[in-house]
């Protein structure tokens, strides 16, 4: 009756299988004469989408000055949130109503998908509870059957039932990412301006079709590939592939794969052409006069001004004196890298843009919040969207204040109750404040438009003559004042309105739909040494500029891109979900499954450039996913500047020793 026991019982059940071939890697998923994974289908293929015209790429790369080539694979990695999946469910047969308390991301997804597709009820009989967070970073946004399960099992057994992931199992079916392998080409002109660039890449689903996997693939891949730059002609082809490994989906950084093979292309083809890549960046940025912008990849990108970030970049890095400031050993290498990037904050409008279609399920990407002043004073918001160590609840309650204009400590943040809360979908792509703090920044300024009314009322005055300012409204040119407690409380008091269709007391709820999706954009400038005896790569130091637009409150803001950082660097330097040819996942603990940890971390110098987007009304772009986006890339080009003595022009991440020494080894010029 322990879970020992039950482990033990488990592992004494000998199954014999019958073992068939496994596949593991997408491109010999496609391979002639690959095994089909599921019988259904005709191949291993998943998806294929492509955007830009590839007949005007070839084209216009048969008349490059120069053509530069990359084949690069992004490495699968595990989210490994240091809480594991755990979820509690209970049913009540009295209300015929199931609850589930659940470590996860999407509390109104996870209840719209348990009702309509697995237990084919309405949603009011699903009760999603989602409280405090160990981390989620996409792996918890998905649909995972045990969700269902403990709810299935608790109605059967008559007790609530629980469900604790181990770290192995985590590892073994928490959804994965990245897996993708693309060739790519970049031509330039004399003076390295970028004319044409072209990829073809493969996208691993695993096995099935995770949540939001085709999403991620075929709608975030290939409208990224161009970055923040000017291509005239660019076209990317994406094909999902099925392999016998676990499933596929987002993780934070999902603009990362394009983005690593783009810096990549520009800095192999910066070194070919003997030019700075620094300087092959400057020439290719788009201008901050030309946003928005159109890519010849369709996507239409915000806002920004790439050419005065990277100059704030140069500046905060001194990146003319950094080479000489570091002495190197006898058995070390120094290399500097850079990346410039971008990344998509949310999901598009509910309705679509730009006659595109929506891109979603039929829910419509909106997201709600609803604020209340109570009775007593106490302000409470509460949202739709999850704060899992993201520090929602200090950003969402400052919006609030600022437009209340009351202190914050009066303010207090819900979420995670589907009984309790309004919502639609939930955090994921960055969309957190652009949604669900954009449906509170507008619930507040309703809030005030209410109250001014029945001021305006309560002062027999025009509400044009009525103004708000420091909490207390006010008769312009006049002393009358009443404070907002006194106007909330009438609210509630009800003994004068201005009208019998006053709705009594000040609570509102906005269902916010964006007008379109914002684009974060970050630079950043590493230093690696490579201890060429050992094959070790170091980080040194990192410098970044992020332009995440207004930032509402810079503290958090800096918490997300060094969370993002660190990230970013174990996906350089360690992290490696593999299998061997027997499908067998051979990075099954942490053991295997190598994490960055702080001692791997410089302290990084951050720095931020504030171009506020006109898709919102706070001017703010999403930020908790970008801090990951550039790094791979960086120490990518910065190992290969360390290591361009021994002829090294590429390598594929993850930069560990083994495989950085065994290229040093297999060197000409060791
Ligand atoms: S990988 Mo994020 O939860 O969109």
């Amino acid at each position: 009756t322990t879970s020992t026991a039950a482990i033990a019982g488990a592992e004494a059940v000998v199954v014999d299988y019958e073992p068939l071939e496994a596949i593991v890697d997408v491109t010999r998923a496609l391979s002639e004469g690959a095994p089909v994974i599921h019988d259904y289908l005709e191949s291993n293929e998943v998806l294929v989408r492509s955007d830009g015209d590839r007949e005007a790429v070839e084209n216009a790369l048969k008349s490059c000055y120069h053509v530069t080539e990359l084949t690069i694979r992004c490495t699968r990695v595990a989210g490994n949130p240091m809480e594991p999946r755990i979820y509690t469910g209970q049913y009540d047969p009295r209300q015929d109503k199931y609850t589930i308390w659940a470590s996860a991301q999407l509390p109104h997804a996870l209840r719209r998908w348990l009702a309509k597709h697995i237990f084919r009820c309405s949603v009011s009989k699903i009760r999603v509870v989602v409280p405090d967070v160990g981390g989620a970073f996409g792996t918890k946004a998905y649909f995972y059957p045990e969700q269902a399960v403990v709810l299935f099992a608790a109605r059967l057994v008559k007790r609530p039932v629980r469900f604790v992931s181990t770290r192995s199992e985590g590892l073994q079916t928490d959804a994965h990412a990245r897996d993708f392998y693309t060739t790519a080409k970049m031509g330039f002109n004399e003076n390295g301006k970028v004319v044409a660039l072209n990829f073809e890449t493969l996208a691993g689903f695993g096995a099935y079709q995770s949540t939001f996997n085709a999403v991620i693939a075929g709608l975030r891949f290939t409208t990224l590939v161009t970055n923040i730059y000017k291509i005239p002609f660019a076209h990317a082809r994406i094909t999902g592939v099925y392999t016998n490994t676990s499933m596929i989906d987002a993780y934070r950084g999902v603009g990362e794969p394009p983005i690593t093979v783009c810096e990549r292309l520009i800095d192999k083809g910066a070194r070919e052409l003997g030019l700075d890549p620094l300087l092959v960046r400057v020439r290719n940025y788009i201008l901050r006069e030309e946003f928005p912008y159109k890519t010849a990849v369709n996507e239409v990108l915000d806002s920004g001004d790439p050419q005065q970030q990277h100059k704030n970049l140069v500046s905060l890095s001194d990146y003319s004196s950094l080479r000489s400031r570091y002495a190197p050993q006898k058995h070390e290498r120094i290399g500097i890298g850079m990346a410039a990037f971008i990344d998509r904050a949310g999901m598009g409008p509910s309705r679509g843009l730009d006659n595109q279609p929506p891109q979603h399920a039929g829910t419509g990407t909106w997201e709600a919040g609803r604020v209340e002043v109570q009775e007593d004073m106490s302000i409470v918001l509460s949202v739709g969207t999850h704060s899992h160590g993201q520090g929602h609840d200090v950003t969402f309650r400052q919006i609030v204040a600022d437009n209340l204009q009351i202190p914050i400590e009066r303010i207090s943040l819900k979420q995670g109750d589907t009984d309790r809360d309004p919502g639609n979908f939930g955090t994921g792509a960055m969309r957190s404040l652009t949604h669900g703090g954009m449906a509170l920044h507008v619930a507040s300024m309703r809030i005030v438009e209410k109250a001014k009314r029945l001021a305006a009322h309560m002062f027999e005055a025009a509400e044009d003559d009525v103004e708000y300012v420091g909490g207390d409204f006010s008769i312009v040119g006049t002393d009358r004042v009443l404070s907002f407690e006194q106007v909330a409380q009438m609210s509630y008091l009800g003994t004068t309105y201005p009208d019998k269709d006053f709705d009594l007391g000040l609570d509102e709820t906005i269902r916010y739909d964006i007008a379109r999706d914002t684009f974060p954009v970050g630079m950043l400038v590493v230093v690696v040494s490579v201890d060429i005896e050992t094959g070790v790569v170091s980080l040194r130091d990192l410098w970044t500029v992020n332009d995440c637009g207004n930032c509402i409150n810079p503290m958090i803001v800096d918490g997300q891109i060094h969370g993002g950082l660190a990230q970013g660097v174990g996906q350089a330097l360690c992290e490696d979900a593999l299998y061997d040819e027997e499908g067998q996942l051979v990075a099954g603990s942490f053991m295997d499954y190598c994490m960055p940890k702080a001692d791997m971390l410089p302290t990084f110098s951050l720095g931020q450039l504030e171009i506020p987007t006109s898709a919102n009304p706070l001017g703010a772009k999403g930020v908790a996913e970008i801090g990951v986006n550039g790094v791979p890339a960086a120490i990518g080009n910065a190992l290969v500047d360390a290591l361009s003595s021994f002829g090294v022009v590429h390598l594929d991440p993850p930069y560990t020793p083994f495989k950085v020494w065994s290229a040093i080894s297999q060197s000409d010029f060791s």
